[in-house]
């Protein structure tokens, strides 16, 4: 029995769970208490030294952060595949640089602004607001323009797209309108929200955890 160790509304922890629905694998969901410090416990420092989650624990096999723990899962189960055919080797990199620019250029922006945004309105920094906001708007003009003429980041669906899920279900209550003015977007975003592995996402909020 496959067991995560995670933390609902983590979205690194949403993109595992994405993937593990993809592919209908079952498992035991751990939950960490990132607020009461379960994470600097020796017994999940054990598991992950970087006390973060999401961690996977598949019989023997302990495996954490997001990306690697969705290739690793994308080996060991590969029905349905999650990245491009082993032949195209440029089609696996645009997904893998897909993922890695929606971890560290979108879901962390996000993130930001959602904590920014959650402040007490006079400790709220509105220049720091209209920044973030900015660049999230910019990368959904980036992604706008990369998806003409194809459904998903790497034609099929697959880990880029599952990468940019958790944090583009709660755009809306941000105040941004990623279709708006972007119809790859806005067709690419309809297409996502029908797949029962984003619409049943657990823990798909603006708190608690903020400012991660
Ligand atoms: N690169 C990691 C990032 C994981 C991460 O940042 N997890 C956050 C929660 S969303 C965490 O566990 N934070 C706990 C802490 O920093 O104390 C991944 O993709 O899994």
């Amino acid at each position: 029995m496959i067991k995560l160790y995670d933390f609902l509304p983590c979205p690194f922890g949403q993109k595992v769970r994405i993937v593990l629905a993809e592919k209908s694998l079952s498992y035991e969901l751990v939950p960490v208490d990132l607020l009461g410090g379960d994470q600097r416990k020796p017994e999940f420092l054990r598991l992950n030294p970087y006390r973060k989650v999401p961690v996977l624990l598949d019989e023997e096999t302990i495996v954490y952060d997001s990306t690697i723990i969705n290739e690793y899962l994308d080996d060991e189960y590969p029905d349905p595949p999650l990245l491009p055919s082993i032949e195209s080797s440029a089609l696996r990199a645009r997904a893998r640089l897909f993922e890695d620019f929606a971890d560290t250029s979108f879901t962390l922006q996000v993130g930001q602004l959602m904590a920014e945004s959650a402040k007490p309105e006079g400790e709220r920094d509105p220049t720091r607001i209209a920044r973030l906001r900015q660049t999230v708007e910019k990368v959904l003009d980036y992604l706008n323009h990369e998806l003409s003429g194809q459904q998903f980041l790497a034609v099929e669906f697959s880990v880029a797209d599952v990468g940019f899920a958790p944090r583009l279900l709660v755009l809306k209550e941000l105040g941004i309108e990623a279709g708006t003015g972007r119809p790859n977007v806005d067709g690419w975003v309809k297409r996502l929200l029908e797949r029962p592995s984003i619409q049943n996402l657990q823990g798909v909020t603006l708190e608690p955890l903020a400012g991660v």
